[in-house]
């Protein structure tokens, strides 16, 4: 079953600071999904983005291979993540190429003569997206009735942990024939504590915001050219007591060629996400322990790669 979806805007260049963090509040509870306009990150960047992403997946196999996935940056094969960790089917149809943080030395990127500009292009886009991302949290306090630099003084953004994650979708024609019905990205949810979505436009992806309620219900994220669209990860659902809600999503199987580009912000490896005292009562106890960010993550990422 599936539905299309207006998800609110959120304009992170309003003036009006304490309307807007009102309206991602609500966003928050309601969807745990928004868009973000005026987010400062260029369009002319972001096609450069895409471009260059393209340019690295029409690569033959073999040479994207010598850039296999260590320390969680570089590249993955299709069918080489399955984000739905209890599927018995093969892993997503998707191949990805992940960026890290800039500073720790350990991204590994294609050869200058290879792909000229491609690393100074992640590295930019890495750095905007951060730049965004970072304004948005200060919103997100404010949201939660925190002080604005709530989240760099429980040392959420000592080291931020950004991640690039380019996601290819080859289209159904380009795709092994088999009966196992595959997802592009099978239903999860996103780790950290937001991610700042852009996509080609093409559609497939879709969210479920009740992830008990049987049967689910799936419902269309359309595109909005030039916005992001902007997800609560599990972490800040942990820091807010489920108040926020870190949505279930998928990509549809793909029919036609897609191409994203995902940006998880996560907080800093020795952070500690507790509950929030204002997410918490007596009638409402924490439901997590606190628990270490690094621990939390790599947990997860563990459990991301088929064996
Ligand atoms: C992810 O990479 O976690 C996604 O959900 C990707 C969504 C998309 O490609 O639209």
């Amino acid at each position: 079953m599936s539905n299309a979806l207006q998800l609110p805007i959120i304009d992170l260049a309003s003036p009006d600071r304490f309307s807007t963090a009102n309206s991602i509040r609500q966003a928050c509870i309601d969807h745990g999904f928004f868009y973000l306009v005026n987010h400062g990150v260029d369009e002319e960047l972001v096609k450069k983005v895409f471009e260059q992403s393209s340019n690295f997946f029409s690569f033959p196999i073999e040479e994207k291979m010598k850039l296999a996935i260590k320390n969680h940056r570089g590249y993955t094969a299709l069918y080489a993540e399955k984000l739905d960790t209890t599927l018995t089917t093969k892993g997503d149809s998707k191949e990805t190429f992940y960026v890290g943080p800039l500073a720790d030395g350990l991204n590994q990127w294609p050869l200058e003569e290879d792909l000229p500009s491609w690393r100074s292009t992640m590295e930019t886009y890495h750095q905007k997206v951060l730049s965004a991302g970072t304004k948005l949290l200060s919103l997100i306090a404010l949201s939660l009735k925190l002080d604005e630099d709530f989240f760099g003084k429980v040392g959420a953004l000592n080291e931020p942990l950004g991640f690039i994650r380019l996601l290819h979708y080859p289209g159904s024609g380009d795709l092994d024939s088999s009966s196992e019905e595959v997802y592009g990205a099978s239903a999860h949810s996103d780790y950290g504590m937001i991610t700042l979505l852009m996509t080609d436009g093409v559609p497939g992806l879709q969210i479920c915001r009740e992830k008990s309620k049987q049967p689910q219900v799936w419902e269309d994220v359309p595109s909005i050219s030039g916005a992001f669209v902007v997800n609560i990860g599990d972490m800040l659902e942990r820091w807010t007591n489920c108040l926020f809600r870190s949505t279930l999503h998928r990509v549809l199987p793909p029919r036609q060629e897609r191409y994203s580009v995902a940006f998880f912000m996560e907080p800093s490896k020795d952070c500690i996400v507790e509950c929030l005292g204002s997410c918490c009562s007596e009638a409402h106890p924490p439901r997590f322990p606190p628990i270490k960010a690094s621990d939390y993550l790599e947990e997860r990422l563990r459990l991301t790669y088929v064996k």
